[in-house]
C-alpha cells in the first residue's frame, strides 16, 4: 500500500511539472500582448488574471504563500488564497506572474512569468519586503560567501575558490542607489560589475551557470518574494544562496511575525526557504539572456519556458507553438 501511494505521488509530481508550464506560458502570453505599452499595471494584471485562470484548472490543493501581496492589498493571488481544483496534493505556491513589470511595459530584455510549487508547508512564507541576497553557483565549499562579511571579502573568497584573480570575477547587482557603496567596493577589488535594472530572479539563476552567463555572484537587496522564487530554482539546479529579510521597522517586524518569522535577523539558506521537493518554471515575456520572449506569429504563438524539478534536478527547456491561442485569441 505504501508503495502504491509513493508511486502515485511521484507520477503526480511528474505530471505537475508539465502542468506548471501551461500556467507560466499563459501568463507570459497575456503580459506579452502589453509589451511596450508603457502600462505596468495593465501588463501585471493581465499576467495575474491568466495565471489565476490556469492555476484554477490544476489538480492540486494549492495555497499561495508568495503572491501579489497580502490579502487586503491584492484582489487576486494574495497570500493565503487557495488555488487549484482541490483534488490532488496539497502544495505551497509561489508566484510572480510578471517579474519585471517595468521591463515589460518598456519592452526591455528580461521580463518573465514565473512560479514555483512545493510540498505543503515547505516554502518560506515571506512578507513583501526587501531581502538581502547573495548567491553563487554550484561546486564551491559550503558557506564560502556570507552576508555578514564585506562585499570585497566575498569577491576575494570566491576568486580564490574558483582559482582566478578577482579581476576575472563578474558580480551581478541591481542598479539602485542603495547599492552605490557595494558597487564601488566590488569594483575596487578589480571585479567587474554587471548591472540590471530589474529582474533578480533570473539574476540569481544566472549564477548557477557561470560558464554560459559570465556571472559568478549575485549581490544586493531585492524583493523577498523574488528571493524565495530564486531559491526554489537553485534548490533544483544547485548553487548557494544566503538571504535575510530587511525588517527595519516595527510594522514590518510585526507583519513578519504574523507569518511565523520569529528571528527578524535570521540568515536563510536555500533549504531554509525551500524545505521540501519543488518544481520551478519561468516563461520569457520579453527576450532575455535566460529565455526568449513570446513571439506572435501569423498562425501560432511561440513561447520558451524552463522548468526544473528538485527531486531529480532535471531542467527542461520547453519551446512551444500555441496554435489555438493565436486562432481563437484565448489568452
Ligand atoms: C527586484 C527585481 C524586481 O524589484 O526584486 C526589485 O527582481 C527590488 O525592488 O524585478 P526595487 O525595484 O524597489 O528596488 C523588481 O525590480 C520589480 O519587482
Amino acid at each position: 500500500m505504501a508503495l502504491v501511494t509513493e508511486t502515485t505521488k511521484q507520477v503526480l509530481d511528474r505530471i505537475l511539472s508539465i502542468e506548471i508550464v501551461r500556467v507560466t506560458e499563459r501568463a507570459a502570453v497575456s503580459a506579452a500582448r502589453l509589451r511596450g505599452h508603457g502600462n505596468e499595471k495593465a501588463a501585471d494584471q493581465a499576467a495575474v488574471d491568466a495565471m489565476r485562470r490556469e492555476l484554477s484548472k490544476l489538480p492540486i490543493g494549492g495555497t499561495v504563500v508568495i503572491g501579489e501581496g497580502e490579502r487586503d492589498e491584492a484582489p487576486m493571488l494574495f497570500i493565503g488564497e487557495t488555488v487549484g481544483t482541490g483534488k490532488g496534493p496539497k502544495v505551497d505556491i509561489a508566484v510572480d506572474p510578471l517579474e519585471g513589470t517595468t521591463l515589460c511595459a518598456k519592452n526591455m530584455a528580461g521580463a518573465i512569468a514565473t512560479m514555483a510549487m512545493a510540498e505543503s508547508g515547505t516554502l518560506l512564507n515571506a512578507p513583501d519586503v526587501y531581502m538581502e541576497k547573495i548567491a553563487i553557483g554550484p561546486g564551491y565549499p559550503k558557506d564560502l560567501v556570507d552576508l555578514d562579511v564585506s562585499p570585497a571579502e566575498n569577491i576575494m573568497r570566491l576568486a580564490k575558490a574558483k582559482g582566478v584573480r578577482p579581476q576575472d570575477i563578474t558580480a551581478l547587482i541591481l542598479d539602485r542607489t542603495r547599492h552605490a557603496d557595494m558597487i564601488a567596493a566590488v569594483r575596487k577589488t578589480g571585479a567587474a560589475v554587471a548591472l540590471i535594472t530589474d529582474g533578480d530572479v533570473a539574476g540569481v539563476i544566472h549564477t548557477a551557470q557561470p560558464d554560459a552567463t559570465g556571472i559568478d555572484i549575485y549581490l544586493g537587496i531585492g524583493g523577498a518574494p523574488e528571493g524565495v522564487l530564486a531559491a526554489a530554482a537553485l534548490a533544483c539546479i544547485g548553487g548557494q544562496m544566503q538571504c535575510r529579510l530587511v525588517l527595519d521597522t516595527e510594522e514590518k517586524r510585526s507583519r513578519a511575525a504574523k507569518m511565523g518569522i520569529k528571528d527578524p535577523r535570521k540568515k536563510y539558506g536555500i533549504t531554509d526557504m525551500v524545505k521540501g521537493d519543488c518544481v520551478f518554471a519561468a516563461t520569457g515575456v520579453t527576450d532575455g539572456n535566460m529565455l526568449r520572449g513570446v513571439k506572435f506569429r501569423k498562425d501560432f504563438i511561440e513561447t520558451e519556458t524552463v522548468v526544473m524539478r528538485s527531486v531529480t534536478g532535471t531542467v527542461r527547456w520547453v519551446r512551444a507553438e500555441h496554435r489555438q491561442l493565436q486562432k481563437f485569441h484565448l489568452d
